[in-house]
């Protein structure tokens, strides 16, 4: 689909077009990616979803970004972007935001130790900065939901974690610690919804800019995709079980028919069967139902 403004921004399953100078179009595919590696199958409607579910969370969250008094960044989706000259075939999957100067650091919190959280705390006991008791394992809950920040990394490479000492240099000491106290509270927002849904949001990753608009002191800007499945780990709470990796909301059918497919993880990945097709668009869906009680369709 060619859309008539700039790319300026692409990432393995989305892209970010400028509408005019203050405002940006997110777009995200049916693409997806498994063990970092994008598959040659789109699951259909997976940009709609979590198109849907972003902005069904920047409502949710709108009350504890005021309460910091911070802000979100979208402006529209859907239909009304047919006349800022979205095609009608883009709009479902298609966010209008405000464009920000992004900070240059991933806000990310976790309520759950899981994947390079776990390396981190079996090599030193902490993550970065921030102590963890000792006895934790793989799924592990914590005892209090953490702030462990990491540095943005260019396309192909992995994000590192960084101590609050280099988010302070990155951004000064104030801005530092609004962040940090941000971040915990959307999660902690988020977190509780989704447990209400049957769903572990086990940790996510928020990306916070400031706009070039706002007259008075800098607000601080929630951007970017929130609390999906492609920017958090969401677990089934049913089969929650610490000890060992748990099972992926959304792409457990692929992780696992990949594995049996005798893939080497090495890119080109094979396609995907249909019916690891249908079952992950049906993950993708069950959890939108699940968290907004709405009906897809
Ligand atoms: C976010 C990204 C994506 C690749 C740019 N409101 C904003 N203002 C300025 N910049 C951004 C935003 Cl959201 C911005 N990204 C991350 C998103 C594809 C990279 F869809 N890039």
């Amino acid at each position: 689909m060619t859309l008539p403004f700039e790319l300026v921004a692409q990432g393995k399953v989305r892209e970010v077009y400028a509408v005019d100078d203050d405002r940006l179009l997110l777009v995200a595919s049916d693409r997806i990616s498994a063990y970092d590696v994008v598959l040659p199958t789109p699951v259909p409607d997976k940009g709609r979803v979590l198109t849907a579910l972003s902005v069904w969370w920047f409502e949710q969250l709108a009350p504890v970004l005021a309460e910091h008094g911070a802000e979100h960044h979208l402006l529209a989706t859907g239909d009304a972007l047919l006349a800022e000259g979205v095609p009608a075939e883009l709009a479902g999957r298609s966010m209008l935001v405000r464009r920000l100067e992004m900070l240059p650091v991933e806000c990310v919190a976790r309520g759950y130790l899981s994947g390079s959280g776990t390396v981190e705390y079996q090599r030193s006991g902490a993550i970065v900065d921030v102590e963890l008791p000792a006895g934790l394992v793989e799924g592990s809950r914590l005892p209090e939901p953490v702030f462990t920040p990491s540095t943005k990394a260019e396309v192909g490479e992995h994000d590192e974690a960084i101590g609050f000492a280099q988010v302070v240099d990155a951004v000064g000491a104030e801005r530092a610690e609004a962040l940090r106290a941000l971040t915990l509270a959307l999660y902690r927002r988020g977190a509780e919804i989704a447990e209400e849904a049957g769903i572990v949001l086990a940790d996510t990753k928020f990306e916070f800019g400031t706009s070039p608009s706002t007259a008075g002191p800098a607000t601080l800007v929630l951007g970017d995709e929130v609390l999906t499945p492609d920017s958090s780990r969401f677990w089934p709470a049913i089969t929650w079980s610490p000890g060992a990796p748990q099972a992926s909301f959304d792409k457990q059918y692929v992780r696992d028919w990949l594995t049996t497919s005798g893939w080497d993880r090495v890119a080109p990945a094979p396609e995907l069967p249909e019916a690891v097709v249908a079952a992950t668009r049906e993950r993708y869906v069950t959890a939108y139902e699940k968290l907004t009680g709405r009906s897809w369709s």
